[in-house]
């Protein structure tokens, strides 16, 4: 027996003391996928090679040397950061990833052959794809409106952009025999005070009707509207606010997409699933974390990604739940980043899949708080790490910190050659 399985082995000792069943919730948690979103590779570039910058009010910030210039290196770099996660992935592409040969190529011009390569890259690792329309950075967005802008003009263009999204991802949705998730994100909104909150709500849901009245098979293609507090530059006025986007998912049946750095800094998305999840068959979550702001830091295993893990576990949300990460650090290492929140997702999900519930479950319900806040406590100390070593060496990723170094040689064999 290896040193990990030896500590496992007590470790699942101590949790059935706990009545806790460790081999079930692994095997909960390697049912579970978590999208790895590709702009954390390249600091939301893309590969379009307009010149053009980041907009749309979201800001990636450092200058770490070493990120992706080109699909292949995208690539490359995400099959690093894949083999130092244990756990079922997928990846998430944004329009602004197509591979145009060298020509340009709108946004209402793209088509599924500008994504063949992921296709085959996806094919060849056995993963799904997932999938986002780009309303930013494009001088068509350089208003701060794009589906709500009050020219039609501008509107149809998006439109059109926004349905040739779709196309691609029911593309990738066939090819690879899994869904596509689409997560609908608009910058829209106004920096001072409007005196019209209400029209260009008006003109985001006449646009995405007009979008969404394109019917594709849910086996191939599911769609996520995502809501937002503000962006810099759009501090006053969002047009696609939470409430917007709740009631335009709830009543069109679309997925209502959270994303936890979206909302107050005080207001935490796990409050939110429970009761979403009565008024919707799915949900769709970007983890990211906000510091101070939506400053989409790297996420790491803190009280809000535990919160939103024992959400989804407690509830049993999990088979239903699309989740997808969403933060881009420039400032480090960026294959490091994205195993780190990666890592922390998956490493939140399992230790929330280890909480003797049933036990929790009938003290709240005698109102024995007391007795459900001391077993709470005491799970805190409970021996995670050996579960944790145990699950990461089962699926086939490194144990403990011995992936750093592994992500260091790489930086010194591949990334320290981009210059
Ligand atoms: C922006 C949204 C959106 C983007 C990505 C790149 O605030 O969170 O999801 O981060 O589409
Ligand atoms: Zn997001």
């Amino acid at each position: 027996m290896s040193k990990v399985e030896q500590a496992f082995a007590l470790a699942k000792e101590r949790y059935a003391e706990l009545g806790v069943d460790v081999d079930a919730a692994i095997a909960k948690i390697e049912k579970t996928a978590i999208s790895l979103h590709c702009w954390q590779g390249d600091d939301v570039g893309g590969f379009e090679a307009t010149g053009e910058g980041l907009s749309g009010g979201i800001l990636s910030t450092g200058n770490y040397p070493g990120k992706a210039r080109t699909p292949d290196e995208l690539r490359q770099d995400a099959e690093k950061a894949f083999s130092l996660i244990p756990g079922k992935l997928r990846f998430n592409l944004h329009a602004i990833y197509l591979e145009n040969g060298g020509r340009k190529v709108d946004r209402d011009e793209i088509e599924p052959c500008h994504f063949q390569g992921w296709v085959d890259w996806a094919k060849k690792l056995g993963i799904g794809l997932d999938f986002n329309p780009t309303f930013f950075s494009h001088p068509k967005a350089a208003d701060g409106l794009t589906l709500s802008h009050p020219s039609k003009e501008i509107r149809d263009f998006w439109i059109e952009h926004d349905k040739r999204c779709r196309k691609i991802a029911n593309f990738f949705g066939e090819q690879l025999g899994t869904e596509c998730v689409v997560n609908h994100w608009t910058p829209d909104g106004i920096k001072d005070t409007p005196v019209d909150r209400l029209s260009p709500r008006q003109r985001l849901a006449a646009s995405y009707d007009e979008i969404f009245s394109v019917k594709y098979d849910k086996k191939n293609i599911r769609d996520g509207v995502e809501s937002k507090l503000f962006g810099i530059g759009a501090e006053s006025y969002t047009v696609g606010s939470h409430e917007w986007c709740m009631g335009y998912a709830i009543k069109n049946n679309l997925i209502a997409t959270l994303d936890a750095g979206h909302f107050h800094p005080t207001e935490c998305i796990s409050d939110k699933l429970s009761s979403i999840s009565m008024f919707t068959d799915n949900l769709l979550l970007h983890v990211s974390r906000g510091v101070r702001w939506d400053s989409d830091h790297v996420v790491v295993w803190n009280d809000q990604m535990r919160a939103i893990a024992e959400e989804l576990v407690r509830n049993d949300l999990l088979p239903r739940t699309y989740v997808a990460l969403d933060f881009f650090d420039g400032s480090i290492n960026r294959i490091m980043a994205w195993t780190i929140g990666t890592r922390c997702a998956f490493k939140a999900l399992l230790c929330a899949a280890l909480e003797p519930l049933d036990e929790l479950r009938k003290l709240e319900k005698e109102f024995n708080y007391g007795k459900r806040l001391a077993l709470l406590e005491e799970l805190k100390s409970a021996p995670f790490g050996p579960v944790w070593d145990y699950y990461c060496e089962k699926n086939g990723a490194p144990v403990g910190e011995k992936w750093i170094a592994e992500c260091e040689q790489y930086e010194k064999d591949a990334l320290s050659k981009r210059c």
